[in-house]
This record gives structure tokens, sequence and C-alpha cells, in this order.
């Protein structure tokens, strides 16, 4: 009998020891607004699974209020490390010190916050935004060099979700590249909340707009692909040939983007890397090991046009 007792002893410390170093993470996602952010959110659970870490995973619809809950959730289960890619910058701070007070670290994973005490987070993963608006901005100097011999014209806005990081700064960046050229102005800009509805509602009103009528190169820069999608239905049903009489460009590489551009109704992607799990993950377990990491994590992105687009949608599908 005392041998069963010991054996059974055994097992239950090896089963506790199993469990003990099972990581387990909270990851607070924003929402499901695009297909970018799918992309994004297969990457996070199909990469936990892979590596057999506990994800408990929580889908935001874009609203803080409710990401602030599920951090405050996660917080009281005691996961080993949040993941929250924060649907506005601004208003994150007690509950980060929250998380800090509870030695729970939070990676931000995809957009950053506005905090002047950046130990309220361990570290961010995701892309340099004022780097893709720069991105978008040299590709459209260079088209209009090469169509027109000149660089000016009239560039539609579809902006990103109000107060999101992404949407500051691809805004910052673009105007960086055109603050060069006098002649290349943003005549209309409203927000598009980064969703195809949204985007072909502004463009339906940018289409009767004085400004629209008066334009003599329609540009549309949208921070995101699914709002330019929703801005070429738009234009369609307006009777608009969006590929002939205008030149619109989007960010985040998704491959409705590339196929657009295939067919001659879209000119140019900035990528922005959704499949950020793998990497994730990585700065997980190197937390919990103890290591450093660094304090920001950048993904690698090109910028892709009618040039190569065609030949690269069979890849492209196979990613996002
Ligand atoms: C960028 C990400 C943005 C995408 C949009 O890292 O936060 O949010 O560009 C998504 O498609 O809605």
């Amino acid at each position: 009998m005392r041998k069963f007792a010991l054996v059974l002893a055994a097992f239950a410390m090896t089963a506790a020891v199993a469990v003990a170093g099972e990581i387990t993470v909270g990851f607070a996602q924003l929402g499901a607004e695009s297909m970018w952010r799918t992309a994004n959110t297969d990457s996070i659970k199909g990469e936990a699974e892979k590596r057999g870490i506990n994800l408990i995973f929580s889908d935001a619809q874009q609203k803080q209020e409710n990401q602030i809950r599920s951090v405050r959730s996660f917080i009281a289960q005691g996961v080993d490390v949040i993941g929250l890619p924060p649907v506005v910058n601004s208003g994150w701070e007690p509950v980060l010190r929250e998380a800090q007070e509870a030695g729970v670290p939070v990676i931000l994973a995809d957009r950053t916050v506005d905090t002047s005490d950046d130990s309220l987070y361990i570290s961010f993963i995701g892309s340099n935004f004022i780097q893709e608006g720069e991105n978008a901005g040299n590709w459209l100097v260079r088209e209009l060099k090469g169509r027109y011999g000149d660089v000016s014209g009239e560039v539609f806005e579809l902006v990103g979700t109000v107060g999101a990081a992404p949407a500051i700064d691809r805004k910052k960046g673009f105007e960086n590249i055109l603050a060069n050229y006098p002649d290349l102005k943003i005549v209309k800009s409203q927000s598009g909340d980064f969703t195809r509805a949204k985007g072909k509602e502004v463009m339906e009103a940018y289409i009767k707009s004085p400004e629209w009528t008066a334009a003599k190169r329609k540009i549309i820069f949208g921070h995101n692909d699914d709002m330019v999608l929703g801005a070429i239905q738009a234009l369609e049903e307006a009777g608009v040939n969006p590929g002939k009489e205008c030149i619109l460009i989007g960010v985040d590489g998704i491959a409705d983007a590339f196929e657009a551009i295939a067919q001659g109704k879209m000119h140019c992607t900035v990528e922005c890397n959704p499949l950020i799990g793998p990497q994730f993950y990585d700065m997980v377990e190197a937390i919990v090991a103890g290591k450093e990491i660094p304090k920001i994590v950048y993904s690698i992105e090109g910028t892709y046009d009618y040039y190569c687009a065609e030949a690269l949608l069979p890849w492209r599908r196979t990613l996002y």
C-alpha cells in the first residue's frame, strides 16, 4: 500500500510540475474590424496551440472599456503575461499600473500607448507606422513623377480609428513626405474606422464634395486596405473607373488588395505584417524564463504595387 501511495504522490508531483510549467497568456484582442485583424488573431491563436501555451482570448469589438475589463480579468486569473493591442493610444495608465502592481507583465502587441512611464509595459511588438506612412508617400511621389513628370494632385484621405496609433502615425509619416511637395495636398480627411463599410460611406460623401469635382488628380490614401476596398465599391457604384480615373494606395498588404491591384482597380499597398504570433510568444517564453527582451521589436515589411501584385497574389493568398 505504501509503495502505491509513493507512486501516486510522484505522479501528482509530476502533473503539478507539468501544469506549473504550462504558460498562460491573456490576449485582449481589440476586435475583428479588418482582414488584417482576422489574420492577426489567427496568428496569435495558432501559434499558442502550436507551442502548447494556454491562451485566454477576448474580443473587445473595438471598445476600449471591453479591453480594460479583459485586462482586469486576466490579472485576477493570474496569467503569466498579458498581450494587448490598444484600440486607442490614451487612457491606459490606470489598468497598466494595476497589472504592474500585480506583477503581471504586459506586451503591447500591434499598437502603442501614450504614456510618460514606459515601465508600465515590458515591450512593444509591431510595425513602425510612421515608416508605413512614409512608404506610402514615397511610392506616390515616384508614381506621379513617372506618370506626369511632376508631383502634384489632391489627396482624399481615409483615416483609421480616431486616436489609434496606426491612424495617427501613418498620417504623420505620409505628411512628412508631402511637406516637400507644395502642389501635392490632402484636401479631405475623414475617419473610416479601419472598416470596409465605413470606408465606402466616407468615399460616397467625398464623391459628392466640391473638392472631388475640382480635383485634377484624384488620389485616395487609406490608412488600411479595407477602407480603400470600400472606397472602390463606392467609386464603381458612382460610375467612376478607379484604376483609370484615380490613384489608390492602402496599407496592410492583404491578399484582397493584391487582387484589386491585379485587376487594375487599385495601385499600391504598403505591408503591415499581422503574423506576429511567433515573435510574440518568443517574447512571452523569454519573459517567463526570466530573460531580458528588447523594449521595441519591429516587424519586417515591404511595399507592393502593379509591377508585382499579380505575380505575387498566389503567395499572398497563403498568408492573409
Ligand atoms: C496595424 C493595425 C491596423 C491595421 C488595420 O498594426 O493595428 O488595425 O492596419 C487594423 O487593418 O484594423
